[in-house]
């Protein structure tokens, strides 16, 4: 008999919503547990099969630590403005807002019928003015400490998205979204200084509980490098430049120098004979994106600007090149090349005849650099020294000279912070006619995104708000001066990187929230998400919290505690999920064929919950069949409770419950969900074996089930006679003593051979152990016609006879 999960599910949704089952406590002694989700962007093809995985596995963990005496933060909200709300409403001349809201209804009732314990009092919207207005207000404090700052850029434009692009949005030269080109070109963009963040970014990730993977691509992505500038002149000019190097202890070494071919320095010392090759080149290294460039295996072009630079450490002339291998976005934009011992100049110099002298000893530079430690020599004072104590050597002496000094490298770059798009948070900031920029003051915060019939991108790169006249044009009522409005909107990025705190309180009208539930809350003690947010929101999200700590208006350095990556579900012919291949599974179909319950159970049950899996039906029924099982377990054919429960307990089932309570306790805290399910099934085989059901038991595996499949755990929590909620009684313990196993497997052995494995009572001593031995039928043969010299015997493992 299968049970009705459509009837059960419906009435527990209701219920638990007309009781609030799920707010958490607003005074509480318990101790706080605060489990967040990635919040959702409301697409219009509403919730994935991907989305359950996470949602599920944050929401057992919800129920599990209430269960276990903790007061619980477990938020929903939405994610809402951003490119492809406006995209559809380009396409098809709906309103973003209304579009926006339709598709948010959709995904709460989704959300609801697989059953997730949140909070919805705490329900937040990132298009929302009561919201943004404390997003646009971290944005005025940015402003102010000039953490926000004008400047005229090279951005990535993408001219069919009509906007800029962050550098984390363009991938191999595409968008991110929809993949169209971009290209680089000069604009005036609002930038956030997150590279005044950069140690701290990468200093603090030791601080949390994130995968390794996740901290070494923030580690990559900020990409630190210690090493020196040194400062080279000219020959026969008083112009000189400055390049980065990681190893300044190779100076000597350094035989040629190259410039970036957009330094404008390039112009000023070619020489005229080398003018039209330069230009050529320039205009070549244009076209290129830095990745291009950067390829190590591609051949080396470059050409020699004339001119000749002066090696600080020996005097010696060095010709000056530019080639696009060199790039103006990092360093100083300009390299002394040490062609022995660094592959690209090497491979450069070895195409152009460029001289190559070795400074460190061994490897064969007939072949190849050299890129190993090893004794310096042709080096003068650093003759004998290995590569640490050589650069130190040599940063001291080039900051003793002048010509120098200790210095370290950033890949990350600030973070542009404009979109010339319609549906995102206007920047507030007003440009006023005497060339001066004011932030909106924060009692004219929020300022509201206005109302748009035409919200087309202009194309020239101003934002669809550089149309609305009224809007735009202010005059600042004390002195009569005139200002135009900023029209540029923030990236999507930007609700993101706070709302995790708003959660902590919603309604707040006077700030963003109260520093005294801020103390309480964070940090968010577990956070899921998946892993392709590892450089974008996670970053910027580290970065707004370490601000807003500045500020004083949160207490700690890290905003996520304990990091986790869900893995993703992929097709059943194991390839990605997409309309194109047909392969979406949608979870309302489930929920109505099967039930959220099954959905839940059969998502935590896939495998791991960082690993990629493969979407089964099979897997599905499989789960299906587990939870009919359990119903038969405790209703009968009359669909009544079965009279096998009992408050008689005859110990047959004490062993595997107590087992069972051990093992789905702890991995639960583990997020280990597939092997606390396999826990669940074996109890329930068990159960199935028994003539007693001490209504103890059953209670309890209600109990240790409920977290997973809540609504079937419910209704069978209801039947075996509670009136309260099964989330709110408290999680079943476990006694060490019942764990004991009291049989254990033994070997008998005849001069060392083994002849027997047998199961006997735990603790037999040495003499009991002997004497079962010896009356072993395996053992008395093999020992017959023999004289017995000695036996061993090993309590809980072994006994061994000698005998000849
Ligand atoms: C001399 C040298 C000798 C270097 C040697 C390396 C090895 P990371 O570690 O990634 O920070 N470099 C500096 N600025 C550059 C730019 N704008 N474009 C391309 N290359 C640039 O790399 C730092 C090293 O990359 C620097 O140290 C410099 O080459 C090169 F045996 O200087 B080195």
């Amino acid at each position: 008999m299968a049970y009705n999960h459509t009837q059960i599910e419906e009435k527990w949704q209701k219920n638990w919503m007309k009781n609030h089952t799920f707010k958490t406590e607003e005074v509480s002694d318990k101790p706080k547990f605060y489990a967040l989700d990635m919040f959702p962007y409301p697409s219009g093809q509403g919730l994935h099969v991907g989305h359950p995985k996470g949602y599920t596995s944050t929401d057992v963990l919800a129920r599990f630590k209430r269960a276990t005496g903790y007061n619980v933060l477990h938020p929903m909200g939405w994610d809402a403005f951003g490119l492809p709300a406006e995209q559809y409403a380009l396409d098809t001349g709906n309103d973003p807002a209304e579009f926006t809201e339709k598709n948010i209804q959709t995904f709460k009732r989704q959300l609801n019928s697989l059953g997730f314990s949140f909070d919805w009092d705490r329900e937040i919207n990132t298009t929302d003015p009561e919201y943004y207005k404390w997003t646009q207000w971290i944005f005025t404090k940015l402003f102010e400490k000039g953490l926000a700052y004008e400047a005229e850029v090279a951005v990535n434009w993408c001219p069919a998205l009509g906007t800029v692009l962050a550098n984390e949005e363009v991938i191999d030269g595409k968008s991110e979204r929809g993949s169209h080109p971009v290209f680089r070109v000069p604009m005036k963009q609002w930038m956030l200084k997150i590279t005044a963040y950069a140690d701290r970014l990468i200093d603090d990730l030791d601080t949390i509980d994130w995968p390794e993977s996740v901290k070494d691509m923030q580690r990559n992505w900020i990409g630190r490098s210690e090493g020196a500038n040194v400062t080279f002149k000219i020959k026969d000019t008083d112009k000189e430049f400055t390049v980065f190097t990681t190893r300044p202890d190779t100076l000597f070494g350094s035989t040629y120098a190259v410039l970036a071919p957009e330094l404008k320095l390039v112009q000023e010392i070619t020489t005229p004979e080398q003018e039209a090759e330069v230009s050529a080149y320039i205009k070549e290294a244009e076209k290129k994106t830095d990745l291009d460039r950067t390829e190590l295996s591609k051949e080396k072009t470059g050409v020699f600007t004339g001119a000749y630079a002066i090696n600080p450490a020996n005097g010696k002339e060095m010709p000056i090149w530019i080639a696009d291998y060199v790039l103006s976005t990092y360093g100083t934009g300009a390299i002394m090349a040490v062609p022995a011992h660094d592959e690209r100049d090497y491979d450069f110099a070895k195409a152009f005849d460029l001289e190559i002298l070795p400074v460190l000893e061994g490897g064969n530079i007939e072949e190849a650099a050299y890129t190993e430690d090893g004794i310096h020599i042709n080096s003068e004072f650093l003759d004998g020294l290995q590569k640490e104590e050589a650069i130190e050597k040599m940063i001291t002496w080039l900051e003793e000279k002048q010509v120098g000094k200790k210095e370290t490298s950033y890949r990350l770059r600030d973070w542009l912070f404009s979109r010339q798009r319609y549906w995102g948070e206007p920047i507030p900031i007003i440009h006023w006619e005497d060339g001066s920029m004011t932030a909106v003051p924060e009692e004219e915060l929020p300022l509201v995104l206005p109302v748009a019939t035409d919200i087309k991108p202009s194309g020239t790169g101003e934002s669809p708000l550089a149309n609305m006249e009224d809007w735009i044009n202010v005059v600042d009522e004390k002195t009569g001066m005139k200002g135009r409005r900023e029209t540029n909107t923030m990236p999507q990025w930007a609700g993101s990187s706070w709302y995790y705190l708003r959660f902590i309180d919603p309604h707040n009208q006077e700030q963003l929230a109260d520093p005294e539930k801020l103390k309480e809350w964070l940090p968010v003690d577990v956070y899921l998400g998946g892993a392709e947010h590892a450089v974008l929101h996670l970053l910027y999200a580290r970065f707004w919290h370490k601000f807003l700590y500045d500020i004083g208006v949160v207490s700690t350095i890290e905003p996520f505690q304990t990091l986790y990556n869900q893995g993703m579900i992929l097709g059943e012919g194991n390839e990605k999920m997409s309309k194109s291949k047909g392969n979406v599974v949608n979870p309302d179909d489930v929920v109505n064929e099967f039930g959220a319950d099954t959905l839940r159970l059969y998502e935590m049950f896939m495998g791991p919950l960082d690993a990629s899996v493969a979407w089964s039906e099979k897997g599905l029924e499989g789960s299906r069949k587990f939870l009919d099982r359990v119903w038969r377990l405790f209703i009968d054919e009359n669909a009544v409770l079965r009279d096998r429960i009992t408050t008689h307990n005859d110990g047959k089932l004490t062993k595997v419950y107590h087992q069972t309570v051990k093992k789905v306790t702890e991995d639960l805290e583990h997020l280990r969900f597939n092997t606390a399910i396999s826990q669940l099934m074996i109890f329930v085989n068990e159960a199935y074996k028994a003539e007693a059901l001490p209504v103890e038991y059953m209670n309890g595996f209600l109990q240790l089930l409920a977290p997973i499949a809540p609504f079937v755990s419910e209704e069978l929590w209801e039947r075996m006679g509670h009136t309260e909620s099964i989330s709110h009684v408290s999680w079943p313990t476990y006694d060490e003593k019942e764990l004991v196993e009291d049989e254990i497997e033994v070997i008998f052995q005849v001069n060392g051979k083994l002849k027997a494995k047998v199961i006997v009572p735990r603790d037999l001593s040495k003499e009991e152990l002997e004497e079962v031995a010896m009356n072993h039928e395996q053992i008395k043969a093999n020992i017959e016609g023999k004289t017995v010299r000695k036996v061993i015997a090993v309590p809980n493992k072994l006994v061994n006879i000698v005998a000849n």
